[in-house]
């Protein structure tokens, strides 16, 4: 195996990649779909599973380990990995957006962010350069920048004080993550839905030659076609030859169209948390399984599907266990989603692999239209 952190483009397919990142720990196909293992466990999943269905990398989040058990307890457990049982690759998220998202009575300024606890109501404060230590204690392969996201719509002035800020904690963050070959820190675009913004925060971002690059601060209230619209502009200015993650999108849709605009990382808790809620995505598009209608239906969720979940079970059955309020209903959906998203992603390779790409995602899209009675 190697010791070093790098990135292929093994093809292209219009704007559509098909890559693979390699580090010691293992190999990441893209464009590929990391679940969300917030607090060092996909939620209702065992993590052998989530490999099975194809996933190279799952997410950790520094804001949730932090707190609970603490990053110094998993340092001396033997890091993140070890403590999971997920020998392959971990990104970590750096903290400040779920600090924005979770935590209670936040204050940022320059040197960072201070915040109580979702948990217990304790004071903690995050650093650039404390999140990349706590992301070295978890020992993750891709550690993030320190950023602030802003939610969308917002006032320009607001929006340019956060990306500007974002931009001194990359560099405060690129220090102190110093030279490590086998891992990478990526940083991250802001800048709104304002385009001068991102092209400017992109390419300040770009002159730091890092080893990858995220897009935060988009699916934060914006509708999609502005989604777009940025990923068309911001991604051109990004370089070729390193890696590009869309941060916490989204649905099939999103994916396959931000795909088709270049990027080659996603996560999202969409297919975990829509699980745990009832929903089942599929081929012919959404079943949200506590409606009535599905309490006689033999049918499985998806009969030509690999997965159990989607197969060997009735519709029937996982509306009974919803609605009962059952764990084991939260488990098969959540497996069945996250199963669906993996052959998705793999679909998606071997289209751009084939030349085929826009064929596949009119292919996927009409069969999300006819949908599935
Ligand atoms: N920044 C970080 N994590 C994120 C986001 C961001 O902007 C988003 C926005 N979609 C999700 N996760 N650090």
């Amino acid at each position: 195996m190697t010791n070093s952190f790098s990135f292929r483009l093994h093809a292209t397919d219009g704007r559509a990649r098909r890559g693979e990142i390699t580090m010691p720990r293992g190999t990441v196909r893209t464009p590929a779909f990391m679940p969300v293992g917030t607090a060092g466990t996909v939620k209702a999943m065992y993590l052998s599973q989530v490999r099975e269905l194809g996933a190279d990398i799952i997410l950790g989040n520094v804001y949730h380990l932090m707190l609970r058990p603490g990053a110094e307890r998993v340092a001396r457990l033997g890091g993140l990995h070890d403590f999971a049982r997920w020998p392959h690759p971990i990104l970590t998220d750096s903290g400040g957006f779920q600090v924005m998202s979770l935590a209670e009575l936040r204050k940022l300024d320059e040197k960072g962010v201070t915040f109580r606890s979702h948990v217990d109501g304790s004071v903690h404060s995050l650093t650039p350069e404390r999140s990349i230590e706590i992301q070295g204690l978890l020992d993750s392969d891709i550690q993030m920048q320190l950023d602030e996201c802003i939610r969308l719509p917002a006032e320009r002035a607001e929006i340019e004080r956060a990306m500007e800020l974002s931009l001194r904690w990359a560099e405060r963050c690129k220090i102190a993550f110093g030279d490590q070959p086998g891992k990478a820190m990526f940083g991250i675009v802001q800048g709104g839905d304002l385009i001068d913004l991102r092209i400017r925060s992109a390419e300040r971002l770009a002159a730091m030659d890092l080893k990858g690059y995220a897009l935060g601060g988009l699916a934060v209230g914006e509708p999609q076609d502005v989604m777009l619209a940025t990923l068309d502009e911001t991604v051109p200015v990004l370089p070729q030859e390193k890696p590009r993650y869309l941060m916490g999108v989204g649905t099939p849709d999103d994916i396959i169209k931000s795909v088709a605009r270049g990027i080659d990382m996603f996560d999202c808790v969409m297919p975990t948390r829509a699980g745990r809620h009832g929903l089942a995505y599929t081929r012919r598009g959404k079943i949200n399984l506590k409606n009535s209608r599905h309490a006689e239906d033999h049918r499985p969720l998806d009969e030509e599907s690999g997965c159990p979940a989607a197969r060997d079970y009735s519709r029937a059955y996982l509306h009974h266990l919803v609605r009962s309020g059952e764990s084991l209903g939260g488990m098969l959906l959540t497996w069945n989603n996250l199963a669906y998203y993996q052959d998705l992603m793999a679909g998606i390779r071997a289209a751009i692999e084939a030349a085929r790409f826009d064929d596949f995602h009119a292919e996927v899209s009409e069969a999300w239209a006819k949908g599935d009675m």
